[in-house]
């Protein structure tokens, strides 16, 4: 039957990700799941939802450390593939254009990804992120506040 054969091939994806994230974890506060994590972020790029969260759910002066999704409309993760990531703020009175890149990792889950940036300063950064890959080619823009 092709209902019920649909309906499994769905569960043991489901699985499989669970599975994946249960590899990936090595203590309570180890990151991969945006579930112990607050959104900072959400953008759509193309037909997938890019979901930017760390644990504080905001980005800051100095160092931080996120969680990067892509999510399908079926909210399964995507692999994307390579991604350039980067925080730009427009020069502003004496002060030049600032460009601060990101960092990113692979997780035990394809479509999860840590990220890491150092930001110079507090205010409204526009993160632009670019992917190529097995999803295609696509890119998006955040607005973050950093406090
Ligand atoms: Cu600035």
């Amino acid at each position: 039957m092709k209902l019920n054969s649909d309906r499994n091939t769905g569960l043991i994806l489901a699985l499989s990700i669970l599975v994946g994230l249960a590899g990936c974890s090595s203590g309570p506060d180890t990151a991969g799941s945006s579930g112990s994590e607050s959104v900072i972020a959400t953008s759509k790029a193309g037909d997938l939802t890019v979901t930017l969260s760390n644990a504080r759910g905001t980005m800051r002066e100095g160092e931080n450390e996120f969680t990067l999704e892509f999510r399908n409309a079926g909210g399964q993760t995507v692999d994307v593939g390579a991604i350039t990531l980067f925080f730009e703020m427009p020069a502003m009175g004496s002060m030049p254009h600032m460009k601060n890149d990101a960092t990113l990792t692979t997780t035990g889950t394809p479509g999860i990804y840590r990220g890491q940036s150092r930001l110079e300063m507090k205010g409204t950064w526009q993160a632009k992120l670019s992917y190529k890959g097995p999803a295609g080619d696509g890119q998006t823009t955040f607005t973050i506040n950093a406090k």
